[in-house]
């Protein structure tokens, strides 16, 4: 058994799901449609998340994975029970924008759709459970993409002002803890599945994507400033895809490439946390032509509403290299980086490195100074159950073990101000990237395939017995 010294005893274990990688029901209730339903499983997902082949509805010959997911919209008492058997103290989900407004526009809100996360919020209070709620978790209203171009239009950010007023208004009491916009640096990467963006031929695509960000920058400050108003005892948090880079050698412009690499991410939590954009970033638009658009207001209210604490996700370290001839990247994810040679991979390449998330909470606590919430890790893996459902799952107790002890080295030995700590995917989900099942993170067992076959039916792998003890023991048994 490996001892650990004791975790906070505030701190704040849990696990972490995102309403369309699980809820399902897309057409339930009144639900309406939106980008994360109409991403299919296959060879054209990632050209369709990254803006660059266009698919607005549902198209013959194609399967589309959220559309009913692992059903959690039927299934939320069961699994909050589950989630509680554990002992969770927190649960991260989001709320699907298009349950609350089904087009994105409209002026009353859809009450079948805030009924159903009221009843959430209520089962996990039960519980002792804190609801932890991503405002939006890749998700944007359909109509909204259609009609308007989804982020680069301004207007995005007065139809999610009115999604935050209704929701700080109606779960006042019940949630407490909000993050604005999850992996707010996806809108590089996937801006499709990040900020509902399409790309017209010829566009420039640097410029899109910076107005986008700005009109959601704008909107997060706008959502914490409500959130502040309607109850003072809100926390709201910025949420970032982190991951720190390292230079591909000592070479000096390697190490130039890993800080620039960093700061295109670092980009979006400066202005969240510090309230104004780095020069960095306003030399780049000068240099690069983009001219974004800001206004006086914007500007104030960056500034004056910076968030209460600063979460992210992390899988895996980043290497980068300023040498044109070095480009061997690693697979499978939507931040390609080149390849490590110390560290193992995932079956999905992900390379897994406990010390390298040591190192970015330090760099995001030595950056900041503002309290951290690790809402996402964990292994993606592909799972063998037994006849029961029963899945030894080593691999996974291994990976969140080690970075269990690099959180508690960042806590304990640096002094590194952490919150809490949610692994990703708690419940197997459909995955974000590939839109598979059989990428499981879970360490309670959904049978279902990647086709949509199976009985949705639930069961307990090793690793849930084992995260029971962890939490139970404060951090103090990995064993
Ligand atoms: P999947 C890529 C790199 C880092 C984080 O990812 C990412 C992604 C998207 O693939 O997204 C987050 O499911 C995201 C979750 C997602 C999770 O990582 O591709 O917030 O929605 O499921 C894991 O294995």
């Amino acid at each position: 058994m490996t001892k650990q010294a004791k975790f906070p005893k505030d701190f704040l274990w849990g696990g972490a799901t995102a309403a369309n990688q699980c809820e399902g029901a897309y057409d339930v209730d009144g639900r309406g449609l939106a980008n994360v339903d109409v991403v299919p499983i296959g060879e054209d997902r990632f050209p369709i998340i990254a803006g660059q082949k266009k698919m607005f509805d549902f198209k013959d010959g194609y399967f589309y994975p959220a559309k009913e997911s692992i059903d959690f919209y039927h299934h939320y008492k069961e699994d909050i029970a589950l989630f509680a058997e554990m002992g969770f103290k927190t649960y991260r989900m989001s709320i699907a924008w298009t349950r609350i407004f089904p087009k994105g526009d409209e002026s009353q809100p859809n009450e079948a759709g805030l009924a159903f996360y009221e009843d959430v919020f209520k089962e996990c209070r039960k519980y002792g459970i804190e609801p932890l709620v991503t405002i939006t978790h890749f998700d944007c209203p359909m109509h909204l993409i259609k009609e308007y171009g989804g982020w680069r239009n301004r207007q995005l950010i007065t139809f999610y002002e009115n999604l935050c007023r209704v929701i700080f208004n109606r779960y006042k009491g019940l949630v407490t803890y909000w993050l604005t916009f999850n992996e707010i640096n996806m809108i590089l990467h996937a801006p499709f599945m990040g900020a509902g963006l399409y790309f017209e031929d010829g566009e420039n695509q640097e410029q899109v994507k910076y107005q986008a960000a700005h009109h959601e920058l704008v909107a997060s400050a706008l959502a914490t400033k409500i959130a502040h108003e309607v109850d003072p005892n809100n926390k709201v948090g910025c949420m970032l895809a982190a991951g720190q880079y390292y230079p591909n050698t000592a070479h000096p412009v390697d190490y130039w490439a890993a800080m620039q690499s960093d700061r295109d991410n670092y980009f979006f939590i400066d202005v969240q946390a510090r309230g104004y954009y780095p020069n960095y970033a306003l030399k780049k638009f000068e240099h690069e032509n983009l001219n974004i658009v800001m206004t006086q207001e914007d500007l104030a209210l960056l500034k004056e509403h910076t968030v209460d604490f600063i979460s992210f996700s992390y899988y895996s370290s980043r290497v980068a290299s300023g040498d044109p001839k070095v480009n061997e990247t690693t697979q499978g994810n939507i931040f390609a980086s080149i390849k490590n040679p110390y560290l193992d991979s995932s079956e999905w390449g992900w390379q897994i490195d406990p010390l390298g998330l040591r190192i970015t909470l330090n760099t995001i606590w030595d950056r900041y100074q503002k309290p951290l919430f690790i809402v996402e890790n964990g292994l993606g893996a592909i799972d063998i159950p037994d006849a029961e459902g029963y899945v030894e799952d080593d691999y996974r107790i291994d990976y969140l073990r080690e970075h269990i002890k690099a959180m508690n080295d960042a806590i304990i030995i640096d002094g590194v101000d952490l919150w809490g700590y949610t692994t990703w995917g708690c419940i197997d989900l459909v995955s974000a990237g590939t839109g598979e099942m059989k990428k499981r993170y879970g360490f309670i067992y959904v049978d279902r395939d990647n086709d949509g076959h199976g009985t949705l039916k639930r069961s307990k792998k090793k690793s849930f017995d084992w995260y029971k003890k962890v939490i139970a023991s404060q951090g103090t048994d990995l064993g």
